[in-house]
């Protein structure tokens, strides 16, 4: 859904961009008086920089407000699993495999050499999560897996020539269906 709301809103605002220019070439033609042209266009110039401030101030306010995303809220510390992420050239280790459904799990991502981008996709390949991971530092993810099934994780930042192959499933299930693991 929000893949198709940046689509359109692409498309709307590639659109008053053409218009804008399509005006200023028509307008480029006719001669006229600087100053008057001048002062009405520092007057829109204000008006366009406080509007921007106002919507961006906001929305950074709003976004800002709800980090870190997805956090779960957990009665007690042993009602998350915390999984350590490593990425290094060219592959992922973790520190745990069982995934379950309906678990709040928390990825600790790193990385052992070059900056990778940790990017977990669902069945249909769609991103649902993903931050960077860097060597020296340590990102939280935080999920709960609704759906069982294979999901992936995959780099997101071009890391040399053996990029292509830091892919790995992991799995989640069903828990209890499968007994003791
Ligand atoms: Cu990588």
């Amino acid at each position: 859904m929000y893949q198709s709301i940046a689509w359109y809103a692409t498309i709307f605002f590639v659109f008053l961009i053409a218009l804008a220019f399509s005006f200023v070439y028509g307008e480029s033609r006719r001669q006229k008086d600087y100053a008057p042209i001048q002062e009405k266009g520092y007057k829109i110039r204000k008006y366009y920089f406080i509007g921007l401030l106002a919507v961006m101030g906001f929305a950074s306010a709003v976004s800002l407000s709800r980090l870190p995303y997805h956090k779960p809220h957990v009665l007690a510390a042993e009602d998350m699993k915390v999984v350590d992420v490593k990425g290094y050239q060219f592959a992922w280790d973790l520190s745990e495999e069982n995934f379950y459904v309906g678990e709040p799990v928390q990825f600790r991502v790193t990385s052992k050499d070059v900056t990778h981008g940790f990017g977990l996709y669902d069945e249909n390949m769609h991103l649902i999560s993903q931050t960077q991971a860097m060597p020296g530092y340590t990102n939280d993810v935080y999920i709960t897996f609704k759906k069982p099934g294979t999901y992936k994780i995959l780099c997101l930042e071009y890391c040399s020539t053996g990029h292509h192959l830091m892919m790995k499933d992991i799995v989640v299930k069903e828990k209890g269906r499968m007994g003791h693991e």
